[in-house]
């Protein structure tokens, strides 16, 4: 892989972004990689958590961007039907981002601008160093946010607030992302890896068959009516009750002792 790189440990991977000449904007390549290792991730059992980030800019700076937008440079002579095809490309990774058995947790260390928020949204959790940055200046280039962002973003901070930074492009710091609830946690920069190791470490520490499954149900539920989408948990709940973590959770419990939680 030329723009990313993977590292595991402990059953976390943490994927990083690395384009330094372009504060780790996406290209195809970029994208088309992601799919790549994305699909290599799901199909591995020794993997519950994956970290994405960005990668230090072409000084070393570790903390300037997380990804700085899909590359201007590659779309400036898009044709209309080119710049479809790049928006699926990077539709497809995104969607395993947000749908893959494995949870993702954004680490956003700098600019989360344009696709940088909008892959960042496709995680199920962000996390901020209070030196990131998140807009979706597109419509100051003549275009719309074209990697999920009017879509996520609404979903996210509400359609108010995700149609005032879609319109005036503003850039906001980590806290009031965090205020309108774009991001989870803001922490200083130099915690940034611990703190997501710590919150990913907990959670590969759980049930993660269990786990995987409430993702599904959060994410499938949330586009259907109420009373569908708890008839959907319910079927669900009955899946994780046949499961031997299920047994061993329970036992464990009332044994008082720590289970030994396996499936995935
Ligand atoms: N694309 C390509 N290159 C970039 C990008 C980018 N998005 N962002 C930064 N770079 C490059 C710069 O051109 C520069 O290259 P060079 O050193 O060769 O001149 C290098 O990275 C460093 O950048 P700067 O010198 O500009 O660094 P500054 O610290 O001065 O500024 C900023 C940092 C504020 C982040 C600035 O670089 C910037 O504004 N970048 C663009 C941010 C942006 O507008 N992002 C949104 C892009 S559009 C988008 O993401 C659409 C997504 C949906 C597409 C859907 C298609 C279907």
């Amino acid at each position: 892989m030329n723009n990313l790189t993977l590292a595991v440990e402990n059953e976390i991977a943490v994927l990083t972004i690395t384009r330094p000449a372009a504060l780790n904007a996406l290209n195809s390549e970029t994208l088309d990689e992601l799919n790549e290792v994305l699909t290599e991730i799901e199909a591995r059992d020794d993997i519950k958590v994956v970290i994405l980030t960005g990668g230090a800019d072409k000084k070393g700076n570790e903390f300037k961007s997380f990804v700085a937008g899909a590359d201007i440079s590659e779309m400036v002579n898009f044709t209309a039907a080119q710049a479809r095809a790049f928006g699926m490309r990077a539709s497809v990774p995104f969607f395993k981002l947000m749908n893959m058995r494995q949870v993702t947790i954004a680490a956003v260390n700098g600019f989360a601008l344009g696709g940088g928020c909008e892959i960042s949204m496709a995680c199920d959790i962000r996390i901020a160093s209070d030196n990131a940055s998140f807009g979706q200046p597109e419509t100051g280039l003549g275009i719309i946010p074209g990697f999920g962002g009017t879509q996520r973003l609404a979903r996210l901070v509400g359609m108010g607030r995700a149609k005032e930074l879609i319109f005036t492009c503003d850039t906001i710091d980590a806290q009031e992302a965090y205020r309108i609830g774009l991001v989870n946690k803001v922490v200083p920069k130099e915690e940034l890896m611990s703190t997501a190791k710590e919150m990913a470490a907990k959670i590969a520490s759980k049930a993660s068959y269990a786990i995987a499954v409430a993702k599904a149900a959060i994410n499938n539920g949330y586009d259907m009516d109420i009373k569908n989408a708890v008839e959907m948990e319910a079927n669900l709940f009955g899946i994780t009750c046949s499961t031997h973590d299920k047994t061993e959770g329970m036992s464990a419990f009332l044994e008082r002792r720590k289970p030994d939680l396996t499936d995935f």
